[in-house]
């Protein structure tokens, strides 16, 4: 028989929040919610959903967001609309371009918010073995800042979630981006590591995420970065990912784990320099599941929209473990997918020229070993 069903196939949950992919950051913009839609489209047409439950979430409530974020901060994104920006809380609260005041914005963070939190609550009920939310994900936000197209910081709210019943959460953020506002959130944490991989120089965005930022007070030695250079490859960056992440889960021993999956470290894409190839990325996913501890999934960036729903559906598919043929389903929005309407779509593999060296590699890999010692305790 086809897809053998018969043992402990894990129970997946999935959070789509209804509308999110409606919202607009501006034409010029490269963040496209409308890439979310897309992938729901990709997992509605491979059949995924009937291997998952499937939620349609509410919105955040205010209350709900002041879990993390100040008071002051929330109302003010509350109440502005695009006609009433204050030149003041302008630059306050750091609203310019990257993160403009768009129509719906503060809906669009209680809708994603909304959905990290359901799938946070239901893990931490123990009623779902792994939640999916490709909306959520935006590791920028601070406290009482927006920052790098963030505003509410759905994954450090999903946390706090978690920790109400886990004694232990493990964080690990594979965004080309360094996960900045997570890693600040818990930054004097030893209940919650954070692992950011991450290109990391020449002022790439958002500049932070050193090899030595490794936590403070109770939370030294609970924050590990690893910082890479253009170009990395499918080989490079997998090999060193399965050797810390064994290694972390190991020593850490988290009693449960978020994934954020930002899509921004495929190759081809519109504001990341790396070379991974969606299998690749996907490794990265289908490694972290083998632990079989409870698991919050999550997208992030992403700005070759074709590409990153490709990626996420492809990843719905390893959550899920259902194989799915490379042919792309029909979908309304097929076009998008031409030529090839692959799955596997070769992303321009050297484009960009590794700057990454295997000796350079090892190096990152035996010291964040050597900071992993320290946790033994
Ligand atoms: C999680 N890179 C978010 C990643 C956030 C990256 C940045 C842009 C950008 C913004 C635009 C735009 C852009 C082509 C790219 C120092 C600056 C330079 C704004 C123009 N085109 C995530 C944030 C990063 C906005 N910001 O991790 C409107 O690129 O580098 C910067 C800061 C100052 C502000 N300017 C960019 O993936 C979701 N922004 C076009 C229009
Ligand atoms: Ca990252
Ligand atoms: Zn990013």
């Amino acid at each position: 028989a086809p897809n053998v069903q018969a043992h402990s196939r894990e129970k997946i949950s999935y959070y789509f929040p209804k509308g999110v992919g409606e919202y607009h950051y501006g034409m010029l913009h490269p963040m496209k919610p409308a890439r979310l839609t897309l992938t729901n489209r990709l997992v509605l047409g491979y059949g995924l959903h009937e291997k998952m439950e499937c939620y349609t979430p509410r919105s955040a409530t205010r209350e709900e967001l002041e879990e993390f974020h100040d008071q002051e901060y929330v109302e003010f994104l509350s109440t502005v609309t695009p006609s009433t920006v204050p030149n003041a809380s302008f630059s306050r609260f750091n609203f310019a371009d990257d993160c403009p005041i768009f129509e719906g914005m503060y809906d669009f963070c209680r809708s994603y918010t909304g959905a990290s939190l359901a799938a946070a609550r239901k893990l931490a009920s123990g009623t779902t073995d792994i939640a999916i939310n490709w909306s959520g994900g935006l590791h920028h936000g601070k406290k009482g800042e927006a920052s790098g197209f963030c505003y509410i910081n759905d994954i450090v709210i999903a946390i706090l979630q978690l920790l109400r019943y886990h004694a232990r959460v493990l964080y690990i953020d594979i965004d080309i981006h360094h996960g900045d506002g997570v890693q600040e959130a818990f930054y004097n944490s030893n209940r919650v590591m954070t692992v950011s991989f991450h290109k990391y120089g020449n002022d790439f965005f958002p500049c932070t995420g050193a090899l030595s930022e490794v936590g403070m007070g109770l939370g030294k030695h609970f924050c590990l970065n690893v910082p890479l250079q253009d170009g990395i490859d499918d080989a490079g960056y997998v090999g060193l990912f399965k050797s810390v992440m064994e290694r972390t889960i190991e020593t850490f021993r988290p009693a449960s784990i978020v994934l954020q999956c930002g899509a921004d470290s495929l190759g081809l894409d519109r504001l990341g320099c790396f070379n991974l190839s969606i299998a690749a990325h996907g490794e990265c996913v289908r490694f972290i599941k083998s632990f079989g501890l409870p698991l919050l999934v999550l997208g992030g960036g992403g700005y070759t929209i074709r590409n990153v729903a490709r990626c996420w559906a492809y990843e719905t598919s390893v959550l899920t473990g259902t194989t799915i043929p490379d042919a792309l389903p029909s979908t309304p929005y097929d076009d998008f997918f031409q030529p090839s309407r692959r799955l596997h779509e070769t992303l321009g593999a050297g484009r960009v020229e590794n700057q990454n060296t295997k000796a350079s590699l090892e190096k990152i890999r035996v010291k964040i070993m050597e900071e992993l010692r320290y946790l033994h305790g």
